[in-house]
């Protein structure tokens, strides 16, 4: 018998507006001027948030967090395709993500100044907190596209990951029911490149991570993601076709981490000035604003403004999130789950007594 080829795949590439500010007008999205401009500002917003974060880290203010500078094109194109019925289901370094959909900046703070309340996603926001460890978050994304499609609620879910996450057990557990049971969800990987020190060519033999959709039956395509047009138009096609009971996509978004991994890492032991240098030339806001400044919709003045109001945002958020109460660790065991667990309720005694005990040592 001869042999037969039983399957070929293709992955393609998507992006509208390159790094010298070519755009593909025939791919260019139709996005109000009014979107575009909260598109930009919402970008910087995300930058100046980080820089402010990791002075008040520096100074011992807020604790250790994973800066999303470079990534916000990749963050904001995508989460700009959500609805807010749908759902987002960020891993830790997703704040340029959860700015854009409305989370406020002192819950941001609050979380990274080590106080539990600030994962308290408000009522009436589709957004999950912050999942540290790595590849956790992306069954709860399934688990909510099924649980949607379960109850017939015609939203879909975005869940966001690194490259590191997709050598994780449970990416490959998430995608293959994913793709098994149809569900609406849209796996969005932020290729930074990196994941901590380890690069990726020691995270993957393949030559892209988007396919790896193929091996469980749903598509995966490669985009720029320091291209915000080809990160939102990706975002919104799979996002209708997961609406439309086309089951899942798998977004590869190519793009660099331009900061440290968190604020207790020192990128220049594994990677090269020179390296950094030609990422920093694909900066996804610079590229972005150029494409504005041709549709005249920015200008110094606005640029000078906008900075001004985000400052001055921050600082509100700052002091607001510095105001608040003490922090007590007991608070972990809290909003876990709708009913606290007699076993948690036990930890938690158990917690609040050794902390009394500690006390009336240290004053003792
Ligand atoms: C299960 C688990 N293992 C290890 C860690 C420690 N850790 C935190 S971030 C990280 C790398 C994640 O890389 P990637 O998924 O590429 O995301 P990135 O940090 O680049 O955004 C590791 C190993 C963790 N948080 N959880």
């Amino acid at each position: 018998m001869p042999r037969k080829v039983l399957e070929s795949f293709n992955v393609s590439y998507l992006q509208i507006l390159d790094a010298e500010g070519h755009l593909d007008t025939d791919l260019e999205p139709d996005i109000p001027p009014d979107a575009l401009r909260h598109l930009y500002r919402t970008m910087v917003f995300a930058r100046q948030l980080d820089q402010r974060m990791l002075s008040l880290q520096r100074q011992g203010r807020l604790g250790t967090f994973a800066p999303s500078m470079g990534q916000e094109a990749s963050q904001v194109g995508s989460a700009f395709a959500l609805e807010p019925t749908d759902w987002m289901v960020p891993a830790f370094r997703e704040t340029a993500a959860y700015i854009l959909r409305g989370l406020p900046i002192k819950a941001i703070l609050t979380y990274f100044m080590g106080r539990e309340e600030g994962n308290l996603i408000p009522e009436g926001h589709r957004d999950l907190p912050i999942a540290i460890p790595v590849a956790s978050q992306i069954p709860h994304a399934v688990g909510l596209a099924m649980a949607a499609k379960i109850r017939r609620d015609p939203c879909a879910v975005l869940t966001y990951f690194g490259d590191g996450a997709t050598s994780e057990g449970d990416f490959h557990e998430a995608c293959n029911f994913a793709g098994v049971f149809q569900v609406p969800v849209v796996f969005l990987c932020q290729n930074n490149q990196y994941a901590i020190s380890v690069p990726i060519q020691r995270q993957t033999r393949a030559r892209t991570l988007a396919q790896k959709a193929i091996a469980y039956g749903f598509d995966g395509l490669q985009v720029d993601g320091n291209d915000l047009l080809a990160v939102y138009v990706a975002t919104r096609d799979a996002l209708a076709r997961a609406k439309a009971g086309k089951g899942p996509t798998l977004i590869e978004c190519l793009t660099y981490r331009m900061s440290m991994h968190t604020t207790a890492d020192d990128p220049s032991r594994y990677r090269t000035k020179e390296e950094e240098e030609e990422w920093r030339k694909k900066d996804p806001i610079p590229r972005f604003r150029e494409y504005l400044r041709r549709k005249r919709l920015w200008d110094e003045a606005w640029q000078a403004q906008i900075e001004q109001e985000i400052d001055a945002e921050i600082r509100r958020a700052v002091e607001e999130a510095e105001a608040g109460a003490d922090v007590d660790p007991t608070d972990m065991f809290d909003a876990v789950f709708a009913s606290k667990p007699p076993y948690l309720q036990r930890q938690q005694e158990e917690l609040r007594a050794a902390l009394r005990r500690g006390k009336a040592v240290s004053h003792g």
